[in-house]
């Protein structure tokens, strides 16, 4: 028996996803699976996104995690299947130089710490779930040395949070909803490279840094309970969206993406509109932020910008290249001066770091 020094650890990023056909409303809870297919932009890893390093040693005695410093409680059922799943899919890891060997089977009663840091401050209303599990799956698997590919990995992800499961991949992703009922065909699948469509500039305008009053669990748990709208927004309006969407992507074709970015948008707040008692997401500001843009685009004759809306009043904003993005920017101060309202920050697709 070694002496119980030695820590073997690993560190991943994840940055946080955007959906432009989004994912609302789930047909089965306990696994996470959604009632239709949802398309996302993975955003550069510089801006929003998590940092973990996970370690094992010996001498850790029960599971544990720091969030930004802070420990929080890892006994949620969400976290435990991910780590429960993890260490089912473990392999042997060695360290010849330090002496090392875990086994396959040690993984069942080794302890793991794992620390998360977000780039972002987690009240600035931003999503941080998506980015956070994905890392903590992704890091996970490193330490572990799972084999699976990174659909499977994503696949995991997707039982801590389901958008988690998009972040992934890097650049545009969809996550098919999948047929099975054991989920093991609800994954990610990358549509095309960060490197395919970088002239995009991302901005984000920050109406309010309030926590959300409705969570997304249980707002879509609401949704698919009480909407009729739900039922034809997943079975007839999604199934075409989404393939027209992978097909604005291929070819990099901005005023098919603005469209179907916006109606979708639109649509799933439609749908929050149609749920008993209704969710509003977005405040006075969203909607003044997609009059400027819609009466833009309408005045230029094709769409200049394209806006999308998640559960919060937040904009993200994108524009087909630099020149546009500043355009908008100038817009947006005018429309909204400075510390008044909004704050907005930008991001590009495309940096690989
Ligand atoms: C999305 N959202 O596609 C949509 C658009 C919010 C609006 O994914 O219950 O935090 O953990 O699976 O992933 C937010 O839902 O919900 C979300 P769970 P999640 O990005």
């Amino acid at each position: 028996e070694k002496g119980s020094e030695w820590v073997v650890m690993a560190t991943g990023r994840s940055p946080t996803n955007i959906a432009v056909i989004k994912y609302w409303g789930k047909r089965d809870e306990n696994l996470i699976l959604p009632i239709n297919d949802s398309i996302s932009l993975t955003l550069d890893p510089l801006h929003l996104s998590a940092t973990t390093t996970a370690a094992v040693s010996p001498s850790f005695t029960r599971d544990r995690m720091w969030l930004n410093g802070k420990e929080i409680s890892l006994s949620g059922e969400r976290y435990q299947k991910c780590l429960r799943e993890i260490r089912r899919r473990a392999n042997e890891v060695s360290d010849a130089e330090k002496g090392i060997v875990i086994k396959k089977e040690d993984w069942e009663r080794l302890h793991v710490h794992i620390s998360s840091y977000n780039n972002f401050p987690t009240a600035a209303g931003l999503a941080s779930s998506a980015a956070g599990f994905a890392c903590l799956v992704f890091t996970l698997a490193k330490l572990m040395n799972l084999k699976d590919d990174l659909g499977q990995i994503s696949s995991i992800a997707r039982q801590g949070s389901g958008s988690a499961c998009r972040s992934l991949y890097g650049g545009f992703v969809k996550w098919a909803m999948g047929n099975n009922t054991d989920g093991s065909d609800s994954l990610a699948i990358q549509l095309a490279e960060e490197t395919h469509w970088t002239d995009l500039v991302i901005i984000i305008a920050v109406v309010s840094s309030k926590q959300k009053e409705t969570s997304s669990t249980s707002g879509m748990r609401e949704s698919v309970q009480t909407s009729a709208l739900i039922k034809h927004r997943a079975e007839t309006v999604v199934p075409a969206r989404t393939l027209k969407m992978e097909e604005a992507i291929t070819n990099r074709d901005f005023a098919s993406f603005a469209k179907l970015t916006c109606a979708d948008s639109n649509q799933f707040h439609a749908v929050c509109l149609d749920t008993s008692p209704p969710i509003f997401y977005m405040n006075d500001t969203s909607h003044r932020i997609i009059n400027l843009v819609e009466k833009w685009n309408i005045s230029e004759g094709t769409p200049q910008v394209a806006y999308t809306f998640d559960a919060g009043p937040n904009a993200v904003l994108v524009s087909p290249n630099r020149k546009t993005a500043a355009l908008l920017l100038q817009r947006l101060l005018f429309h909204f001066p400075p510390n008044k309202d909004i704050n907005l920050t930008s991001f590009v697709v495309g940096d690989k770091t």
